[in-house]
């Protein structure tokens, strides 16, 4: 029985591609349930489409909260009984009603190494701060926005003629390998959140998470 998941989405969606390949090759044993889109036009709901994973738009502009918004989204991914929801471009913050919900069975890319550059604009800020090393989290997401227990990170030299588009093309490399990496370890049953941290194969990972390269 492969294992229940539902991806939320904002745009391009090349991580759920990642997903959706890896689970069609037999790499990961999952079932994309649906994916989930705050906007209508995400190239992602294509993607989607073309794999035959049912699709849905909640339009976060027609509610009149972000409570209301999230009560919303929680319904409809709930009517698909996941294990698992994937924050793969999600561009909404969560409010703490709907962290608390999922608690230990939601994970995020971040690109960046957390605990730096929380938030947005993460490549155009490593590179204004003269970083030599700029990379990418999957973290359990909790109610603190990117602050949840980091499970593993990729890292990527940032080169002297480094832009913002550039750093994000490398950046995106390897996204497509540890968030597929991350998905297997939980699909497994060998990855887990305990106090607000990651846990894998019963041994606690470090702050930073599990080191890919
Ligand atoms: N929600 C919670 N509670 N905790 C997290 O860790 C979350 C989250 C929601 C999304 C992804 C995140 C990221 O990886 C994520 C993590 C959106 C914003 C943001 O400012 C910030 C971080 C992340 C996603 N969003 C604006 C907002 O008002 C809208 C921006 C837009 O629509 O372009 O929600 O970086
Ligand atoms: C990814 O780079 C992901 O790390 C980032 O958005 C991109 C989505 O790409 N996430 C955030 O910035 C979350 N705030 P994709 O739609 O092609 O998967």
């Amino acid at each position: 029985m492969s294992f229940p998941i539902v991806v939320l989405i904002s745009g391009s969606g090349s991580n759920l591609q990642a997903l959706i390949d890896q689970s069609l090759s037999g790499d990961l044993d999952i079932e994309i349930k649906a994916v989930i889109s705050n906007k209508a036009d995400a190239y992602g709901l294509t993607r989607a489409k073309d794999a035959g994973i049912p699709t849905h738009h909640l339009n976060h502009k027609e509610f009149e909260s972000r409570e209301a918004f999230d009560a919303a989204l929680q319904t409809c991914i709930d009517q698909h009984q996941p294990k698992l929801v994937v924050l793969a471009g999600f561009m909404r913050i969560l409010s703490e009603g709907f962290t608390r919900h999922y608690q230990g069975r939601m994970l995020n890319i971040h690109p960046s190494l957390l605990p730096k550059y929380k938030g947005l604009n993460t490549h155009q800020r490593a590179i204004d701060a003269g970083d030599e090393i700029h990379g990418v989290s999957v973290h359990f997401v909790s109610a603190e926005l990117d602050a949840g227990a980091v499970i593993v990170q990729a890292k990527t030299d940032i080169d002297a003629e480094e832009t913002a588009d550039s750093l994000a093309r490398k950046v995106h490399n390897l996204e497509h390998i540890i968030y597929p990496l991350a998905v297997k370890w939980f699909s497994q049953d060998r990855l887990k959140e305990v106090n607000n941290k990651a846990i894998l194969d019963e041994n606690p990972l470090a702050e930073t998470g599990f080191a890919y390269n």
